[in-house]
């Protein structure tokens, strides 16, 4: 309801009533706005108070317009805590979300000479290249690029990373995951980006660069993530 004689500005009151739809999922992620015709005409308000509150709420991101088509209620974003070393599947599992993985390939090629100074292993020594979409609730959140040392990671298959790396390296063989650095870039989507996570074109995606060591300081992966950035939000608790 708007409240006319109310002193809080009409576009603020709208502005809030729809928020509140959001919140209590009557609008939901996806779903194209009612037209500011429709908004004017059934709360007797002018379209111009109406475009105020919906550009408003596009500025905070509630809402987001396609050109030619409207105005929509933009999805909400998972967050990722970062303030543990953990893999895919424990974050999914972790927000009660099932995560599963499209493997496109998995090989064992010779280390290139910055690979094998990551990994602090000879040139030309074997790495296992996996490259996996990430999905959660079967929709595409990240395109995955792993390098793993052959020679220390012994006997992964295609169906182990099918399902968890990290599982596979602690439980069966029974390694401990020690530390992390993390590297963040914001881009925009190549192709093959484009192509597996089903994003329309110039989407801008976040490029995670991981390298991580075992617990005795022994680097195992090089790792190349391209998150949504539709989707994810980082969140990191700070101590001064
Ligand atoms: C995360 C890690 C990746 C790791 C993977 C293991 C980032 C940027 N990357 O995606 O380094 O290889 O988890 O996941 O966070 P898994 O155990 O589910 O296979």
């Amino acid at each position: 309801m708007i409240d006319k004689q109310s002193p809080i500005p009409i576009y603020h009151q709208l502005e809030e009533q729809i928020k509140s739809k959001i919140e209590k999922g009557e609008y939901k992620p996806g779903d194209a706005l009612p037209s500011e015709r429709e908004y004017a005409e059934q709360l007797n308000i002018s379209r111009m108070t109406v475009r105020q509150a919906i550009t408003n709420l596009v500025n905070e991101r509630y809402l987001h317009r396609i050109k030619g088509k409207g105005t929509f209620i933009t999805e909400k974003k998972f967050e990722q805590n970062l303030n543990g070393l953990t893999s895919f599947t424990e974050d999914m599992k972790a927000r009660g979300m099932t995560p599963s993985n499209k493997l496109i390939s998995f090989e064992i090629v010779p280390a290139k000479k910055n690979l094998a100074n990551h990994l602090n292993i000879a040139e030309h020594s074997p790495v296992y290249e996996v490259k996996r979409v990430r999905l959660a609730e079967d929709i595409p959140m990240a395109l995955e690029r792993t390098y793993i040392s052959a020679n220390l990671i012994k006997g992964l298959t295609d169906n182990i990373v099918q399902s968890s790396l990290y599982q596979y390296i602690e439980n069966d063989l029974g390694l401990k995951i020690g530390r992390a650095s993390q590297l963040f870039e914001a881009t925009i989507a190549n192709d093959e980006e484009l192509e597996y996570l089903n994003i329309p074109e110039n989407s801008p995606v976040l490029l995670m660069k991981r390298i991580t060591q075992l617990d005795d300081g022994t680097p195992f992966e090089v790792v190349k993530s391209s998150y949504r950035a539709d989707r994810y939000q980082f969140m990191l608790d700070l101590e001064r």
